[in-house]
């Protein structure tokens, strides 16, 4: 995998090394490419992928990480003691220091990008250099595509209405899934929002903002979602706030989507309300409701805040741990 893009990197350290001309080379912190530090003067290395001797003016050190920096493969790097010296790179296959010990001495720099593959939420790439937009983050196992948002606290957005551009009249598979774009609206998942609270994500914060352009918000500390085989049970409580609170109405409540009534009304509120949630009888909170929709209860209603026959310009649900 990672020998296969020697011509890439072959492109890439041109870019580099372009880079390099138009920038007194010292003066660039190594942080800016995203490693850091260095485990220094290790004499040991294997499992290297790729590398190649620095014969360029300027920094080693710099110049291996422009490489590095610019391959997705690349999980960190080592600048050896040689003449001249060595840049050798690590794929991400590389899991410790192997066996095989060289003869020179090497230091070694992990990229801070690649150590993102432990992260299972916003905060935990915030902290190791990422920035905020669509990130990958590790859940369970897997890696699940989100959308960051950095605020006082960095949050990991579960939905998000902006436009009315994604229909969220949608069944239980969808609903299960997750659908829309993380670039404009979404739902993350039932599956994936059980996960993430599962594993400590249990600080909920829904912003909403009316036609007016105006903001409000309410935040919930405790927020968990049950598996499938429980309906994904809604757990919430803990207002704070001023938007009012219109969740802990639907405390306690199943999903329901418009192919699975687990609401309390003798009719089908998903199927009514148009979108899917934890309905009773029907809802105090229908952000999965029609865009635009001002009719009786149809719409992205707050309850609390513009009551039911208003509809939201935009809200977005994140979460975070305590
Ligand atoms: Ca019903």
């Amino acid at each position: 995998m990672f020998l296969g893009i020697e011509l890439g990197d072959m492109i890439n350290w041109m870019i580099g090394f372009t880079f390099l001309l138009i920038l007194p080379v010292y003066s660039i912190d190594i942080k800016e490419f995203g490693f850091q530090s260095t485990v220094a003067m290790i004499n040991q290395s294997s499992d290297i992928n790729y590398e190649f001797t620095i014969t360029r003016r300027g920094s080693p050190l710099i110049q291996c990480a422009t490489v590095c920096a610019r391959s997705n493969d690349c999980v960190g790097m080592e600048i050896c003691d040689t003449t001249p010296k060595w840049c050798r790179l690590w794929g991400a296959d590389f899991t410790s220091v192997g066996a095989n010990p060289s003869v020179y001495h090497c230091s070694r720099y992990t990229k801070k990008a690649r150590m993102n593959n432990g992260c299972s939420d916003c905060a935990c790439l915030v902290s190791s250099g990422s920035s905020v937009g669509v990130q990958t983050i590790t859940v369970n196992g897997q890696k699940l595509e989100v959308e960051c948002y950095s605020g006082t606290h960095s949050w990991t957005v579960i939905q998000r209405r902006v436009n009315g551009s994604v229909a969220f009249i949608r069944d239980w598979v969808a609903y299960k899934n997750g659908f829309g774009s993380l670039s404009s609206e979404f739902w993350l998942g039932n599956d994936n929002i059980h996960q993430l609270t599962n594993s400590g994500l249990t600080y909920l914060r829904i912003d909403l903002m009316d036609n007016a352009g105006v903001w409000k918000y309410a935040e919930y500390s405790t927020f968990t979602v049950d598996n499938e085989a429980n309906q994904y049970r809604l757990n919430i409580s803990g207002y704070s706030g001023d938007a009012g609170d219109s969740m802990a109405y639907h405390d306690g409540m199943l999903f329901s989507t418009y192919d699975r009534d687990n609401d309390r009304w003798t009719s089908n509120c998903a199927l009514n309300r148009l979108g899917g949630w934890w309905y009773k009888y029907c809802h105090k909170a229908n952000l999965n409701g029609e865009y635009g929709n001002t009719n009786n209860s149809d719409g992205i209603n707050w309850y609390a805040w513009h009551g039911f026959y208003y509809s939201m310009t935009e809200v977005r649900m994140m979460i975070r741990k305590p």
